[in-house]
């Protein structure tokens, strides 16, 4: 089966059909699409592999889970990069890369966390500068023995924690030097398992530790181009009854050190949504990181789909003029599904939330709300939902030379066949 390919004309066609309907609202659709081609969206490496990385054979710990096993999972960072400079070929836009630190190469020689350097990643700062992407990075905090007992950087063994927060300064200047090489800013995001799974005696003292190691961590002044950010949870598996770094501990401690907070989609209760944080907490916070995921039921990190809660998230960040303050990431791993897809899906479905949303007839929307026309505010937010996007999108990928519509499909196919079924 083949999936159909749009031509030229016709992608055009109705894209100038739809752009006239669009300025009947007030939209400027030409300066949507301008906006949406910088924006850069951070892809995580980790959907590549189940989040394995190249350390060793271990297993994934730290209370997160990838589940399934698609044939064909990327082996070793050759076969990951060619995996996501396919997948990178079917996304319109800007390329931009997430790192974590167990995707060092460390050329069969035993590298530990505490060792970790720039050399380490010099395929990937190689392979970036030849294909114009950008690198953020991540220090791992988890898959490995010096994190079994459930606590890193708030561990009551100093012995632990001194290693964890020489990890955390390493990773910070591996950050640096992305930044410098690849053009600023890199993020570098910090997320530890840190909890415990039944009721704790002690809630304290943890969190003082937790304190005092990233204070010891961020001490270094290594200027504007490393973007420092806190991710926060409210559990994961065996840490049911008490993570160290909650999202209220994250909240306070980013907004007293000024660094960023990073808010994650599958990070809160099971109904409690984001969009209505970024609000809130940007009134304060200059700066955020925002890792898109789907949580289903609990942190199940699916694959980003066009649904409410991105929709939701895309408007106020689109509304709120705050494109410019966040930094998106994706952050999901699915292995039951072909990984090139899983990519592709959600950063194209994170896109087209956006377009959706920079396409939303705001001044109109804000103009009802204060004249009070309640029926006719909701009334244009419905029909936002059946406005022609999706000829517009089109357009968008057209423009970026990916394919639009489902055509990238059977690129998928093809790279199955060819790639990853020979593996
Ligand atoms: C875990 C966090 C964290 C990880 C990655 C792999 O719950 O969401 O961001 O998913 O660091
Ligand atoms: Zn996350």
């Amino acid at each position: 089966m083949a999936y159909p390919v749009l031509n030229e004309a016709e992608i055009s066609k109705s894209f100038e059909s739809a752009k006239a309907f669009y300025g009947e609202f007030g939209v400027d659709v030409d300066s949507a699409l301008e906006k949406l081609s910088g924006l850069e969206v951070s892809m995580h490496c980790w959907q590549g592999d189940d989040v394995g990385g190249f350390e060793s054979q271990g297993e994934l710990s730290g209370g997160i889970m990838a589940t399934g096993g698609f044939p064909g999972k990327a082996r070793n960072a050759d076969e990951l990069r060619q995996d996501i400079d396919k997948a990178m070929s079917l996304i319109p836009g800007p390329r931009r890369l997430n790192l974590h630190a167990i995707y060092l190469e460390n050329g069969g020689k035993q590298v530990d966390r505490d060792e970790v350097g720039i050399e380490h990643f010099s395929n990937w700062m190689d392979w970036a500068k030849a294909n114009k992407v950008k690198l953020d990075f991540n220090p791992t905090f988890f898959s490995h023995p010096k994190s079994e007992s459930g606590f890193t950087l708030s561990s009551a063994d100093d012995g632990i924690r001194k290693f964890w927060i020489e990890h955390g300064k390493r990773c910070r200047k591996i950050a640096l030097e992305f930044a410098k090489e690849l053009g600023g800013p890199s993020v570098i995001n910090f997320w530890v398992p840190d909890g415990a799974k039944d009721l704790p005696a002690d809630r304290w003292a943890p969190r003082q530790r937790l304190a005092e190691s990233y204070d010891e961590i961020f001490s270094e002044k290594i200027g504007d181009s490393v973007k420092d950010a806190v991710e926060g949870k409210l559990f994961g598996i065996g840490s049911e009854e008490y993570v160290a770094g909650s999202n209220e501990f994250y909240l306070a401690y980013s907004l007293t050190r000024k660094i960023l907070p990073c808010l994650d989609m599958g990070h809160y209760h099971p109904t409690e949504t984001i969009h209505d944080k970024v609000s809130a907490i940007m009134t304060f916070a200059p700066e955020a990181l925002i890792h898109v995921s789907r949580p289903i039921r609990w942190d199940s990190d699916h694959v980003v789909i066009f649904n409410d809660d991105l929709m939701s998230l895309a408007r106020e960040l689109v509304r709120g003029d705050a494109l410019d303050r966040v930094y998106l990431a994706t952050d999901f791993f699915d292995a039951s599904i072909n990984r090139i897809g899983a990519w592709v899906v959600g950063i194209r479905a994170l896109k087209k939330a956006l377009l959706f949303a920079m396409l939303e007839p705001v001044s109109m929307l804000k103009q009802l709300e204060s004249e009070g026309r309640g029926a006719e505010r909701l009334a244009m937010m419905e029909e936002t939902k059946s406005m022609p996007y999706g000829a517009v999108w089109n357009y968008f990928c057209m423009m970026h030379e990916t394919p639009a519509g489902s055509a990238w499909l059977n690129e998928l196919r093809n790279y199955e066949t060819s790639v990853l079924n020979n593996r």
